[in-house]
């Protein structure tokens, strides 16, 4: 009786003082399906939905909806609707399609549901493709030297999501596929706050791989803090008045290039501080293409814009992030943070340009790579509300 008391006690307050009283995900409204996790005592809610499900012209992966923190809300969507591969002297490029479910292993405890993964954790080709140049086709890789997947271990046809819980965190993973391109989407979200995206660039057939090639991902975190109203972007701690791109320094800082992004609410000044991942730093416009020239885009919250076009046409090779970045004002509103990982993949004998021998970067064209940021509770979060203490 005294907890509940003081719980009615702690909304009143916070009712009166203007604050957003701590809330759950509503699915209901959100659509997706609810993982509270731990599911003893939830510290994190949100609805996930399966790629083919996704919002966004064809598609947004693995997609997180209405997420809340300790019963803060967090972000109103957190997905990936922008997606290309393009290659080294061709004209190859390609705007991919991210609703395709694809299959991968995990085990029957987590499939689609919150469970203890048990015997292995969930494995996507990306995982498993660590050679040079090997197809390993798909689950359950039957060509992976000393592989002891099974078919029963692979999630099946329709796909789904892998959600494992931890202990200290749960993951999120699924696998979703363009023709020969096998993408891993995966996300951790610590008992902390921490929340770290991973996006895995595999191939399941080889198809392409004599070309040296880029993949490029653009993350969209639609970031509510404690509500869509009132937030901001700060690039190196500094606000962001109107909409921007920009690029990612790994040796920057105050004055210099840009080495963190935090979103913040400005009515208490708590938010998400997003640092960049090791795996993140190949430049921007690597291939002199001009196809792929920031990392990263703040923008103005637009109700159903998920992408830089309204289309996802194959052959619409360039991000035209100017598109999104249009000079809104992003100055306490709801706003919208874009981020690319990008790898490349090298075939051996042309790359870096004009390379020769043993010059040449060695062929790792089938070595899956991933990256992705890491995204920590900055500031002084009210999560003490609604029963949290
Ligand atoms: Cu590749």
């Amino acid at each position: 009786m005294k907890c509940l008391i003081l719980r009615v006690l702690a909304v009143l307050i916070a009712a009166s003082a203007g604050q957003a009283i701590a809330a759950g995900a509503d699915c209901a409204t959100w659509g997706g399906t609810l993982l509270k996790w731990p599911a003893a005592a939830p510290v994190w809610e949100m609805c996930w939905v399966r790629p083919s499900q996704s919002v966004a012209s064809d598609g947004s992966g693995l997609e997180l909806r209405d997420v809340h923190y300790k019963g803060i809300l967090v972000a109103k969507r957190l997905h990936a609707p922008i997606l290309f591969a393009e290659y080294r002297g061709s004209s190859t490029c390609y705007r991919d399609w991210k609703d395709a479910n694809a299959n991968f292993a995990a085990t029957p405890p987590v499939r689609n549901q919150l469970g203890v993964p048990g015997t292995f954790i969930a494995t996507t080709t990306c995982d498993v493709s660590n050679a040079a140049t090997a197809s390993y086709q798909n689950c359950p890789w039957n060509t992976l030297p000393g592989s002891t997947f099974t078919s029963a271990d692979c999630i099946g046809g329709a796909g789904g999501v892998a959600i494992e819980d931890m202990g200290d965190h749960v993951v999120l993973t699924t696998q979703y596929s363009a023709s020969w391109y096998q993408y891993t989407s995966r996300y951790a979200f610590w008992e902390n706050g921490d929340i770290q995206p991973e996006f895995g660039f595999g191939n399941s057939n080889g198809t392409n791989n004599n070309l040296t090639h880029w993949h490029h991902n653009y993350w969209r975190f639609d970031f509510d803090i404690d509500g869509s109203d009132n937030n901001e972007i700060r690039a190196n701690g500094v606000p962001q008045s109107t909409e921007f791109t920009g690029l990612r320094s790994l040796t920057g800082g105050p004055g210099g290039g840009v080495t963190y992004w935090d979103v913040v609410t400005t009515k208490g000044g708590f938010g998400y501080r997003i640092v960049s991942g090791n795996g993140d730093y190949t430049p921007a416009n690597e291939s002199g293409r001009n196809f792929h020239t920031v990392d990263v885009i703040g923008s103005r919250f637009i109700n159903n814009e998920y992408a830089d076009r309204a289309n996802n046409n194959l052959g619409d090779c360039e991000m035209q992030a100017g598109n999104i970045a249009n000079g809104q004002s992003i100055a306490d509103t709801d706003v919208v943070f874009w981020y690319r990982t990008s790898v490349r993949d090298a075939n051996g004998n042309n790359w870096p340009p004009n390379c020769s021998g043993a010059s040449c970067e060695p062929q790792n064209s089938m070595v899956c790579k991933s990256g992705g940021p890491t995204m920590t509770r900055i500031g002084d979060w009210p999560i003490y509300r609604n029963g949290f203490e």
